[in-house]
């Protein structure tokens, strides 16, 4: 009751109507299939539906009972082949799934093209009950808009998790892995279930150790571990060390152009292979934050990624190289050096030189996973190359899973960006999808925010934060709002009043996380290292290129044309004209793109000195509200789920108090200019 099982809790107390119709359809299932993952499904289906309606199924209906079916087309029995026509078939794709409930044959089948489609549809079809939907008069055709709908761990072999806030790895324990394959299971169940087909099982920073993964040191444990993912139809990838070739090889050189180099990473890769036949491909930090890289050889990183590229391209595999690359040895004092500015100068001149089985993977904004941060403008600028969107579930910069942030809202508003790539519309989940330039390798990553805290993400909310990831990757379309409602009613009840307390919790954080932190999207007033806390100069004379250049007359990054980096021009059509406009430029992101004075009258009608005091005193009212707003569920959830968020929003309200005095005594003391309603600055 802790929230392990999260939303595949299965809880009972289903509406009296629909729990009829839930019993009459749900006393048996038939399922043929031998393979891994049908089996899997049908187990799931059984557990899921005897908890939730309290009886016992049967594998075998009584003649004429209503049952339900499930198997992939070419393999479902003949009698249930027929109620999937040739244009479902073929709508349900690859990996999507047909639900169709029919009377006439007493029976709610679910058929797909391959085991995973068949799994994803039980799971849809136990979200529909647990979430109270009816079930009698379905026709569901289902495919994920994304291919590649990815999880990277941070994870360490030491235990350790490099931004992880839900305690340590569930994978490694003390450079061993872990033993506890129940527990291994329990997330591959849980992530199939919201459609996830991709792990990465290592952090991106590829230490000594975990550089050791592709060598037979480890590779039997890597294959034990794809074997847990495989029934559930998901691929495992590695983070691999650019310089294995030296540190695990015995060669002088990582040099890609080097034969020797690159028949290392051949023999390397069918080794892989021979140990796990579905193996994903490697992901990639190269030349990015002193991780080695092909920079050292004089080499770009199209012709690193495609030697990669070719040693996996007989397997069938993949590499994902991130485009997370810029200087981190900056001067501070150097003006014109912009980090922002990075991945689009590295990598727009490469477009259209990466092999076919190399996909890029681009940080949602140009910097690091702010509470707000432009797009990248690397989405639409890259015509001729895979690509795939980078979010970050964990809340390195948004609270740390100590505050509430529902980040679904901030990814809903990004991927509907539009980049006026080819024209007029063009948003980014269409650049991601691959749909608008037909990218045969698409989808979405994000690390993760998952530890081995009993629920899994530390703040049990912030598990609707991994919950939605999977969601949206499938499907984009869907609302934040929608999300947020399953995974409450899955979570917790279906009980209205509750539902729309924590529904209004989820839907406000981020803009509440948003109001008390840094101000109008200038970002990084952080406590250097470990990223909590307020610290407004903690990163201003720092080498990693994150400032706000606030004096006593005003604050922000000039990135315009004229008198500025420049970065506003990376952007295409009125995008490039509207950040670059002083005047045009949205609030929200105004000091990301102006450097103006504390005076400066927002679109809103403040100041923005007077915004910066309003906003973090209103941050840390509605901060506290959220305490409330919870404290009205008491006794009206499970306690254990009730005391474990009580604890954390009490923090939250506490520590937004902190944040609020720093930034707001921080402007005041930097700018003389007092406070319009005279409240207590220190
Ligand atoms: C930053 C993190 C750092 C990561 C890096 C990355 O602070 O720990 O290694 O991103 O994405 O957000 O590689």
């Amino acid at each position: 009751e802790s929230g392990y099982h999260a939303w595949l809790s299965y809880n009972k107390a289903l509406p009296g109507a629909q729990l009829e119709q839930y019993r009459q359809w749900g006393g048996a299932i038939v399922s043929l299939e031998e393979q891994e993952t049908i089996q899997a499904a049908a187990a799931e289906l059984k557990l899921g539906l005897e908890a939730m309606l309290g009886h016992s199924v049967s594998a075998a209906p009584n003649q004429g009972q209503l049952h339900i079916a499930l198997g992939t087309f070419d393999s479902l029995h003949v009698r249930y082949q027929s109620l999937f026509s040739e244009k479902e078939i073929e709508a349900a794709e690859a990996e999507g799934f047909v639900i169709r409930t029919s009377h006439a044959d007493s029976c709610l089948a679910i058929g797909a093209a391959s085991p995973a489609g068949v799994l994803y549809g039980v799971f849809h079809l136990l979200r529909l009950i647990g979430t109270g939907a009816a079930i009698d008069e379905l026709a569901i055709i289902s495919a994920p808009v994304n291919g590649l709908r990815m999880i990277n761990h941070w994870d360490n072999f030491d235990g350790s998790i490099e931004r992880g806030y839900a305690g340590n790895s569930f994978l490694y324990k003390n450079n061993r892995f872990t033993e506890d394959q129940e527990r291994l299971r329990d997330y591959a169940r849980m992530m199939a279930s919201v459609g996830i087909n991709a792990i990465a099982i290592n952090n991106v920073n590829v230490h000594q150790e975990e550089t050791l993964f592709i060598t037979p040191t480890y590779l039997p444990q890597v294959a034990k571990l794809a074997d847990i993912f495989r029934v559930y139809g998901i691929r495992l990838y590695l983070s691999i060390n650019f310089a294995s070739p030296i540190q695990i090889g015995g060669l002088e050189t990582a040099d890609p152009l080097e034969l020797d180099v690159q028949g290392w990473w051949n023999n390397k890769a069918s080794e892989i292979y021979a140990a796990i036949p579905d193996f994903g491909g490697f992901l990639v930090k190269a030349d990015s934050e002193n991780r080695p890289g092909p920079f050292t050889y004089g080499r770009d990183h199209a012709e690193g990624a495609n030697m990669l590229a070719e040693a996996l391209l007989p397997h069938g595999g993949i590499v994902i190289w991130r485009c997370f690359v810029y200087n981190c040895k900056q001067d501070w004092r150097d003006r014109k050096t912009d980090r922002a500015r990075a991945a689009y100068d590295h990598f727009k001149p490469l477009d259209g030189r990466f092999n076919d089985n190399v996909v890029l993977q681009i940080k949602n904004g140009p910097l690091d996973f702010q509470v707000r941060e432009p797009v990248s403008p690397l989405f639409g600028a890259l015509e001729h190359t895979n690509q795939l969107i980078e979010f970050q579930i964990t809340q390195e910069y948004t609270g740390q899973q100590r505050h509430l942030c529902y980040l679904v809202p901030q990814w809903k508003e990004i991927l509907e960006f539009n980049t006026y790539a080819e024209g007029e519309k063009a948003p980014v989940k269409r650049v991601v999808d691959g749909s608008l330039w037909g990218n045969r390798i698409n989808g979405m990553a994000a690390v993760t925010n998952v530890g081995e805290d009993w629920n899994w993400s530390g703040h049990l909310l912030a598990q609707a934060n991994l919950y939605g990831y999977g969601r949206l990757a499938w499907n984009p379309d869907l609302t934040a709002e929608q999300i947020a409602s399953e995974w409450i009613q899955l979570v917790f009840s279906l009980d209205a009043a509750i539902h729309d307390v924590i529904s209004g919790l989820l839907m406000d954080s981020w803009s509440i996380y948003e109001s008390y932190t840094a101000p109008l999207g200038i970002g990084w007033m952080v406590n250097p290292n470990h990223h909590y806390g307020p610290n407004v100069d903690g990163y201003e004379y720092s080498p990693w290129g994150t400032y706000h250049f606030a004096d006593h007359k005003g604050i922000g990054v000039d990135r315009t044309v004229q008198t500025g980096t420049g970065y506003s021009a990376q952007y295409m059509g009125a995008n490039a004209e509207v950040y670059n406009s002083l005047e045009h430029c949205p609030d929200e992101l105004l000091l990301f793109f102006h450097h103006v004075p504390y005076t400066h009258v927002l679109h809103s009608g403040k100041t923005v000195i007077q915004h910066i005091y309003d906003n973090h005193f209103e941050g840390v009212e509605r901060a506290a509200q959220l305490l409330s707003a919870w404290s009205s569920l008491q006794g009206r959830i499970k306690e254990e789920l009730y005391s474990q968020v009580e604890e954390r929003l009490r923090e939250q309200a506490r520590h937004a108090e902190e944040w609020r005095d720093q930034i707001n005594t921080y402007f005041w003391r930097k700018s003389g200019i007092e406070d319009k309603h005279h409240r207590k600055i220190y």
